[in-house]
């Protein structure tokens, strides 16, 4: 479920133009972000989803740049030396001259190359590359932004890499693809310094847009209407901002990740992105539909054991009737709509309440902040659970025996007695351990900012605290999943599975890597009755039965095929093109076809548009035994349509944009 943006039709359709393949094996491509290998938000998503067509693409000539850190290179990657000789070059006498570069493979997908950059080992030279900024583009950096003192050391620390390379490059040409403001700085230098490669900057978030949505202004409703050198200014990032703008400006080629930010990038940045580029996933397919919901039975369990741990002593509700929603991603507490989810969580917990409802909703917000670690009771809840489960697992032990030897001798055991004394002590004593003098805790962890923390203190106000009566309840877990985390060991998209409903409804979110199922409109509504569109949606989800639950969660695993990468990184391919053919226009041309359009390009059929407009309304939260009934005849019609797409062996197609909703042609093409 989430807030506007993303819609089959904004996807729009992919361009009709072939992408001409590159010569790749005379080309270097490194992309550069501080988010590789390091994951702060989306951007850490896209870069490691994109990395495996890349690498099956560019092979060994593709690197990703990013920062080092010793927690993320011990954990992700593993070291190696460079095979490329221009690369290794560039490594070695940077660290002959006092930087520290890691170089190994990520491992992910397509395991690509990374180089990273200490920053702190390299921070003495910071005040002589502050001027060499100056000398390039003018724009000073204030010694008490750490941030942007530390992106001014990657960027440096980029440009004199790249330096290197193009020194040793025999011959190949380099495109250098950057990644939003962070990595912008190396784009600037390198530009400055007339280095012999093509660059190519993406924005996958406007540093004003962040801003002015944060800030809870109008803001898509009076794009045109900003100051926006004023408006940098009153929030104290002129210099980000400039810093941001000089890189789009700086580009062979500009692109950014959907229309929206696309025409924000324009007021923004005052630049009309050259290409769209859509983010992408990898999609895992299936052989069988029953795979992805068995996945989401296990995925479920491993949840409702962590809450039998975390409300200990309060376990009055049915974990089979209870659902697991959640909201994850970069901690902007508005800008993600963390601010209405939680409005709407308390009306959706009267409503439940009212209706004296049997369903109880655990709601998950997975959003880093600075912590201390997690704290004592969390921690105790997961003791107190798995103590459980070892008595449990004693005193059956114990009785197994004991039936056993009574079965031997041919005697079926008196059962009243087959508990001894101690036993009954023993589960006592179980019993009283769950026995807690607090409520559970809304949050996994210690926060460092525990008084002012928007999600805590929104909490505070609403009230929902975990209390007994409450049908909705709260976990704050203020850290990305991982699966070697002692509390909650699942990785994000194991959770994702077992959990019932993901719950996106954002103000700002350039591109949200979720299907739309409900969509909650932020632009043309307050948000009082966005929270009522939203708590409407919610509602009418715990209303459900499984089974319309389980037709669901077929239609939108059929949904993610529309989000492969297999598709959505020919944007990508044409952008690099685009950006060799302005820098090294004699080498390089494109074909007078682009720039692309999104006219006419063919896309699988996705399998979930509904059999017919019945099953279209169907698919609606508040639907009947109607929905029911159609789920045979939709696994019916995919298996005939699959079986006869194998047989004559094609893709049925479908042109997003011009197909009305809940129509259907069988065996057909959408034209
Ligand atoms: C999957 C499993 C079913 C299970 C269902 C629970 O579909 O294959 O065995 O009953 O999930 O769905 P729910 O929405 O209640 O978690
Ligand atoms: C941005 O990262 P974020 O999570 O802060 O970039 C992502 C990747 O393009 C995008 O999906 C997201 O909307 C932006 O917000």
């Amino acid at each position: 479920l989430r807030g506007r943006s993303l819609s089959v039709t904004s996807l729009g359709g992919l361009p009709q133009w072939e992408v001409e393949e590159l010569p790749v094996d005379d080309l270097l491509l490194f992309e550069v972000s501080w988010e590789v290998t390091n994951k702060v938000g989306g951007i850490c998503t896209v870069i490691q989803t994109k990395a495996k067509i890349t690498a099956n693409e560019w092979g060994d000539n593709y690197f990703l740049i990013g920062p080092y850190f010793e927690h993320n290179m011990k954990t992700q990657v593993e070291q190696c030396e460079p095979t490329n000789d221009a690369v290794r070059r560039a490594v070695d006498t940077m660290n002959k001259h006092g930087c520290q570069v890691h170089f190994g493979r990520w491992l992910i997908e397509g395991s690509p190359y990374v180089v990273l950059f200490d920053i702190g080992y390299s921070a003495w030279n910071l005040d002589r590359w502050k001027g060499d900024f100056w000398e390039a583009c003018s724009v000073g950096i204030p010694y008490d932004d750490r941030e942007a003192n530390d992106m001014l050391i990657f960027g440096s620390l980029t440009a004199w890499f790249l330096k290197e390379v193009t020194d040793h490059a025999a011959g190949k040409h380099v495109i250098a693809h950057f990644h939003e403001w962070q990595a912008g700085t190396g784009l600037i230098l390198s530009r400055a310094r007339k280095l012999p490669i093509a660059t190519m900057f993406t924005t996958h978030a406007t540093l004003l847009g962040r801003y002015l949505c944060a800030a809870n202004i109008d803001f898509y409703n009076q794009l045109d209407k900003f100051n926006i050198d004023k408006e940098a200014g009153e929030r104290q990032i002129y210099h980000r901002y400039c810093m941001e703008r000089a890189a789009v400006h700086c580009a062979h080629a500009f692109t950014t990740v959907s229309e929206i930010t696309a025409i924000e990038a324009e007021h923004m940045l005052k630049r009309k992105p050259d290409v769209i580029t859509p983010n992408g996933l990898n999609v895992k397919k299936f052989s069988a539909v029953h795979e992805f919901q068995n996945l989401h039975a296990m995925n479920k369990a491993r949840i409702q054991d962590f809450v039998r741990g975390h409300f200990y002593g309060h376990l009055d509700f049915d974990l089979e009737k209870t659902l697991f929603f959640f909201i994850a991603g970069r901690y902007e507490f508005s800008n993600k709509g963390a601010d209405i989810f939680l409005e709407s969580l308390s009306r959706l917990n009267f409503l439940l309440r009212m209706h004296k409802s049997d369903v109880t909703v655990v709601v998950f917000f997975i959003m880093p902040a600075k912590t201390n670690n997690f704290n004592v009771e969390t921690l105790k809840g997961q003791a107190v659970r798995k103590q459980l489960w070892d008595t449990v697992h004693c005193m059956k032990e114990k009785f197994g025996k004991k039936l056993y030897n009574s079965l031997l001798r041919g005697e079926i055991p008196d059962m009243a007695n087959i508990l001894d004394r101690d036993d009954l002590t023993i589960m006592k004593r179980a019993i009283f351990s769950t026995q807690r003098q607090s409520l559970p805790p809304v949050t996994t962890h210690n926060m460092i900012e525990d008084s002012t923390d928007p999600i805590l203190s929104t909490i505070r106000r609403i009230g929902l605290f975990n209390n007994r009566p409450d049908r909705v309840k709260v976990i704050l877990h203020p850290e990305f999943l991982s699966s070697t985390s002692p509390l909650l060991p699942m990785d994000y998209e194991e959770f994702v599975r077992g959990c019932h409903l993901g719950v996106f409804p954002s103000y700002y979110e350039p591109w949200g890597y979720t299907p739309g199922i409900y969509i909650v409109d932020r632009r043309f509504r307050s948000p009082d009755d966005s929270c009522n569109q939203l708590t409407q949606f919610l509602y009418g989800f715990c209303k459900q039965s499984r089974r319309q639950r389980i037709i669901q969660r077929n239609r939108t695993e059929r949904l993610s095929d529309l989000l492969d990468w297999r598709y959505l990184g020919r944007y990508y391919q044409h952008a690099r093109h685009l950006t060799l053919s302005r820098a090294f226009p004699d080498k390089f041309h494109m074909q007078p076809t682009s720039p692309p359009t999104t006219e006419g390009f063919m896309y699988p059929r996705p399998s979930s548009v509904p059999p017919s407009p019945l099953g279209s309304q169907a698919s609606s939260p508040q639907s009947s035994d109607v929905e029911d009934e159609d789920e045979d005849e939709d696994e019916r019609y995919n298996e005939e349509e699959e079986a006869e797409r194998d047989r004559l062996n094609i893709k049925s197609p479908l042109s997003l944009r011009q197909v009305p909703r809940g129509k259907k042609k069988l065996h057909g093409e959408y034209k």
